[in-house]
């Protein structure tokens, strides 16, 4: 089953070799397996994880050539003969986890993420960043046909993940939970879904632009890293008794605030770590964490429920966070104004453009 109107040809953001340059080029329109639908991206936010990718931070290879890009909303325009839940002209998401065996001892408890045989989108298979793209029909995420395509892209990486996060730190309606990165994609989107929830927050980043942004999206601090002369006793001394966040959600790119932790988090506390900076290590004193009995965790994307609910939480109004649309031949500029650390929020590309 497939639409007339698929190109042989379509317009790509290419990554022949690890660290670039990005060639924005014509390459050929792929056929979907017999598991497998083709979308037709319209929009994909653009996520550290693709610099990550560009740049090889990390000790995972990618394939190569390679497409990135794994935050892509579009409608879907073919499907293999075995898909039967998914049809032609449904809105859809293409998410990190592109497909898993669905048949491991992890996939069978629906913790996908780690599936030995996980595919990701714009990593080790090619992702978002062209007109037409491939996943498996297990895994796409399914969108509502009144959710903007644009607006909901982001929500398909960042916001599934600080969602999953969120509910990894086990932070409670009224309790404090710091957001590390805050100005950021992820970051953006945790401060939202934490008011949501009734969770309150304090944004922790750099600059004007960004404090004010946190503070539209419902943060009630802000503390700028790169002022700040003791991060520690800030954040502590914006928690109401003093006592530090209940929980803290890391998602700066880089290793420091990795370090600083689990000295602020309240006793019993909790900190989720989700940022990736290229070869961190993590670091706490064993006396401290021991007395104070803190818990630090790693958190990984989010599974199939985890997707939906996230997504559900966006179709509802629930959450609005800041996004730039620019074209899909203008990701180089957003790659280097992210490397900077400027962007406030996402930017999302337009693969009409
Ligand atoms: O499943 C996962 N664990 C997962 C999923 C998606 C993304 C992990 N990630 C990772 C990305 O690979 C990346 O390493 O989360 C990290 C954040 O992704 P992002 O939100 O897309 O990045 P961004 O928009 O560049 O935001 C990063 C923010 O961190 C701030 C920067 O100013 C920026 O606003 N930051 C830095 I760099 N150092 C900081 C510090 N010391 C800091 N904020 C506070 N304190
Ligand atoms: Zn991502």
């Amino acid at each position: 089953m497939s639409s007339p109107q698929i190109p042989e040809k379509q317009w790509a953001q290419v990554i022949e070799k690890t660290g670039g340059p990005l060639e924005y080029k014509q390459i050929p329109v792929q056929k979907p397996g017999p598991d497998e639908v083709l979308v037709n991206v319209k929009y994909t936010g653009v996520c550290h994880t693709d610099l990550h990718a560009l740049n090889g931070d990390w000790p995972l290879p990618t394939k190569l050539p390679l497409v990135g890009g794994h935050e892509g909303a579009g409608v879907v325009v073919a499907r293999g003969q075995l898909v039967s839940e998914v049809n032609v002209g449904d809105h859809v998401g293409i998410k990190w986890i592109n497909g898993t065996c669905l048949s491991c001892d992890f996939c069978m408890q629906s913790d996908e993420p780690l599936c030995a045989k996980a595919q990701l989108s714009g990593y080790t298979v090619d992702g978002s960043f062209q007109q037409y793209a491939i996943a498996k029909a297990a895994h796409v995420a399914r969108l509502d046909k009144n959710v903007p395509l644009d607006g909901v892209s982001p929500v398909l990486c960042a916001g599934i993940t600080v969602y999953k996060g969120i509910k990894e730190s086990g932070a409670r309606p009224g309790q404090t939970v710091a957001i590390v990165g805050a100005g950021g994609g992820l970051g953006s989107l945790a401060q939202q879904y934490c008011k949501a929830m009734g969770i309150r927050t304090i944004a922790i980043d750099a600059g004007d632009d960004k404090k004010k942004m946190c503070e539209e999206l419902g943060s009630y601090a802000f503390v700028d890293f790169s002022k700040s002369k003791n991060v520690v006793k800030d954040v502590q001394a914006a928690t109401e008794d003093g006592l530090g966040p209940h929980a803290v959600i890391l998602l700066a790119v880089s290793e420091k605030p990795f370090q600083q932790a689990a000295e602020y988090v309240r006793p019993r506390g909790t900190v989720i770590c989700i940022g990736l900076p290229a070869g961190a290590s993590l670091k706490a004193p064993v006396f401290e964490s021991v007395i104070r009995m803190i818990t630090i965790k790693g958190s990984y994307v989010g599974n199939r429920r985890d997707t939906a609910e996230a997504l559900d939480f966006y179709a509802k109004g629930l959450i609005k966070a800041p996004f730039k649309v620019v074209g899909l031949s203008e990701l180089p500029k957003v790659f280097e104004m992210m490397e900077k650390g400027q962007i406030a929020g996402r930017y999302v590309l337009d693969t009409s453009k």
